[in-house]
C-alpha cells in the first residue's frame, strides 16, 4: 500500500524531528519498504494501491515503554488520603501502596486481571500506541508474578499490539517477608524469575531501588540472576531519593533508567556511557506533587537519549494517555515537542531494546499513526484532545 501526500515525522532524515513535507511511505506486508519525498517515489511503487492522506502527519506507531497496566483493583482511597495530607511513602510504610495493590492482584484471577488490563490497554490504542511495556510486581509470589506475565502476553493475542514483558519481582516486599528483603529475593524473585524465563514470559528484567523498596546491593543480585539468563535490565532509579540506582543501572548496562527525578549530573554522565536512555515519568510526578525535577539539562548536555511513558500504575501514575504524558513532559520540565515525540517512538524503542519500531524507515515495522494534525508540535500541545485519524498496526487498519 502507498500512503501518500502526508507530512512524516521519525525518519531518519537530518531535520527537525525528520520531517518530511509532501511524503510518501509505502508498506509491504507487515513492514515498511520505502520512506521519502512523492517527487522521488519509484515508478515501481507508483502503482501500488493508494491512500491519499490529504497533507495528515503520519509518525510511527507511539511507544509506552513504561507501564503497571496489568494489576488488581484501584487505589482511589489512597488518593483521597494523599488529598488529606499523607504521602506516598508514609501510605506504602502502614501497607498501603504498592502492598494494597499486591492483595488485589492476587485476588483478582488470570481472566478478571486481563479484562480489567484490556480497558486500560484499549484507551492507549486509541492515542496511537501499537507497542507497549508491561511489568508484573503485584504479585510477589511465584505463581501470581507467573500469572501476570501471562495476562500481559495474552494482551497481544487479543488486541493489534506488540507488548514487551519486564519480570518486577523486586518492586515491594511482600508482607509474608517483612523484613526479609534478602530471603525474598533468594527464595520468590529468583526462583519466579527463573519459572518465568522459562516460560518465555520476560523480556526484561526490571527493580524498584527505593528506600521504601530494594538497596543497590539488593538490586545488584535480580541484575545478576538477569545477566546468568541473558536478560537485558532497567530500573526504577532515583525516584524518591537518590541511592545510586542509576550508576548500577549503567554498570548493568541496563536498556533504561526510570523516573530519575533525583539522579545527578555525575549519574546522567554514567547513563551516557553506558547507553542507558532516561525513561522520563510525568504522571508520577504530577500525581505525587513531586518537587524536585529530572534533570533534563544533564541528560541532554551528556547526550542521554530520553524516553517518555505513562507510568501507567492504579498508585503513583493512574494515566491511560501517552498523549498527556507528552503534554506534561513539555509542560512540566520544558522537554521540547520534538524531544516528547523522540520519547514515545525513537528513544522508547531504544528503552525497550527494539530498533524496528519507532522510525519511520525502510525495513521498519508499518506501526503507524495517523493524526489530523498539521506538526508534530501539536501532539504535545493540546490537553485532553486526541488528534488521531487511523492507526495501522503491522501493515493493517
Ligand atoms: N514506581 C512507581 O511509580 C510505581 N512503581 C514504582 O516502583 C508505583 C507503583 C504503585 O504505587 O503501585
Ligand atoms: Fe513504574
Amino acid at each position: 500500500m502507498l500512503l501518500k501526500n502526508t507530512t512524516l515525522a521519525c525518519t531518519d532524515l537530518d531535520q527537525p524531528c525528520g520531517l518530511i513535507r509532501g511524503g510518501a511511505l509505502v508498506v509491504e506486508g507487515t513492514h515498511i519498504v520505502w520512506v521519502g519525498s512523492e517527487q522521488s517515489l519509484p515508478e515501481t511503487f507508483r502503482s501500488h494501491e493508494a491512500l491519499d492522506l490529504e497533507g495528515r502527519l503520519v509518525t510511527p506507531g507511539l511507544i509506552d515503554c513504561h507501564t503497571h497496566i496489568v494489576h488488581g483493583g484501584n487505589r482511589a482511597r489512597e488518593f483521597e488520603m494523599r488529598l488529606e495530607g499523607a504521602s506516598y511513602e508514609e501510605i506504602a510504610r502502614v501497607g498501603g501502596g504498592i502492598l494494597s495493590t499486591v492483595k488485589a492482584t492476587r485476588a483478582a484471577g488470570e481472566e478478571e486481571l486481563l479484562e480489567q488490563a484490556l480497558v486500560r490497554v484499549d484507551a492507549l490504542l486509541t492515542q496511537g500506541v501499537t507497542t507497549l511495556e508491561i511489568k508484573s510486581g503485584y504479585g510477589l509470589d511465584i505463581e501470581t508474578e507467573l500469572v501476570m506475565l501471562r495476562v500481559a502476553r495474552r494482551i497481544q493475542e487479543q488486541r493489534p499490539v506488540q507488548v514487551r514483558t519486564s519480570f518486577l519481582g523486586a518492586h515491594a516486599v511482600p508482607p509474608e517477608f517483612e523484613h526479609r528483603a534478602d530471603a525474598y529475593i533468594e527464595t520468590v524473585c529468583l526462583p519466579a524469575l527463573a519459572a518465568a524465563h522459562a516460560e518465555g514470559l520476560v523480556d526484561a528484567v526490571d527493580g524498584f531501588c527505593e528506600g521504601i523498596a530494594f538497596t543497590p546491593m539488593q538490586i545488584a543480585e535480580v541484575f545478576d540472576g538477569a545477566q546468568s539468563l541473558g536478560l537485558p535490565v532497567k530500573l526504577h532509579a532515583e525516584q524518591l531519593s537518590n541511592l545510586g540506582g542509576a550508576q548500577l543501572a549503567a554498570r548493568y548496562k541496563a536498556l533504561s533508567a526510570d523516573h530519575l527525578e533525583h539522579a545527578s549530573d555525575a549519574d546522567a554522565a554514567a547513563m551516557a556511557r553506558a547507553g542507558t536512555v532516561a525513561v522520563i515519568l510525568p504522571g508520577a510526578f504530577y500525581t505525587l506533587r513531586e518537587t524536585k525535577h529530572p534533570a533534563i539539562d544533564s541528560f541532554r548536555a551528556h547526550g542521554v537519549a530520553m524516553a517518555v511513558a505513562t507510568d501507567c500504575n492504579p498508585g503513583s501514575s493512574p494515566l491511560t494517555s501517552i498523549l498527556l504524558a507528552m503534554n506534561m513532559a513539555a509542560t512540566l520540565f520544558r522537554m521540547t515537542p520534538e524531544e516528547c515525540l523522540a520519547g514515545v517512538t525513537r528513544h522508547a524503542g531504544k528503552a525497550l531494546g527494539l530498533d524496528d519500531v519507532g522510525v519511520l524507515r525502510t525495513g521498519a515495522r508499518a506501526d503507524l499513526a495517523i493524526w489530523d494534525v498539521e506538526s508534530p508540535a501539536e501532539l504535545s500541545y493540546r490537553i485532553g484532545f486526541n488528534p488521531l485519524w487511523k492507526r495501522m498496526f503491522g501493515g493493517r487498519f
